[in-house]
């Protein structure tokens, strides 16, 4: 297990049926992180009310949890120095509304419910998330040549 921070970032169903998964792909890969793992899944409500704990029972829950299994994610996980912060800002507000030009939701959205991406909120979230989405072997260590231009 590498001991370099990761994050988990999941492209919603929006933004696979709308062909933004390059973009956001993209967008991490320019920033100098590392993709370690990546799949494309169905969600089933179970997994969804795992990953989305904190959130079972409140009033928008129904309509999220539809919203996501309504069609594939691309689930990822991402390596690197202060990935887990760096990507909740590269995604921007949960709001795409209220996000800046230039974050992922600001530039591809304008819907509270279907805002593009999803990315682990704390360095502890993270540990869980990709825990729940992904097993150990589907998690590759491997040493890009970037690394050195990058730190
Ligand atoms: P995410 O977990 O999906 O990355 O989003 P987040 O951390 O920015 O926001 P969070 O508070 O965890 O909310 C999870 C998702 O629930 C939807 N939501 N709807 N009042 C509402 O209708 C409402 N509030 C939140 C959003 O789609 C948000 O991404
Ligand atoms: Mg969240």
């Amino acid at each position: 297990m590498s001991t370099e921070e990761r994050t988990f970032i999941a492209v919603k169903p929006d933004a696979v049926q709308r062909g933004l998964v390059s973009k956001v792909i993209e967008r991490f890969e320019v920033r100098g992180y590392k993709l370690v793992g990546i799949k494309i899944i169905q969600a089933s409500k179970e997994l969804l009310a795992k990953h989305y704990e904190e959130h079972v029972g409140k009033p928008f829950y129904p309509k999220m949890e539809s919203f996501m299994s309504s069609g594939p994610i691309v689930a990822m996980c991402w390596e690197g120095k202060d990935v887990v912060k760096q990507g909740r800002s590269m995604l921007g507000a949960t709001n795409p509304c209220s996000s800046a030009p230039g974050t992922i939701r600001g530039d591809f959205g304008i819907d509270l419910g279907r805002n593009v991406c999803h990315g682990s909120d704390s360095v502890e979230s993270a540990k869980r998330e990709i825990g729940l989405w992904f097993k150990d072997e589907e998690l590759v260590n491997w040493t890009s040549n970037q690394a050195k231009w990058l730190q």
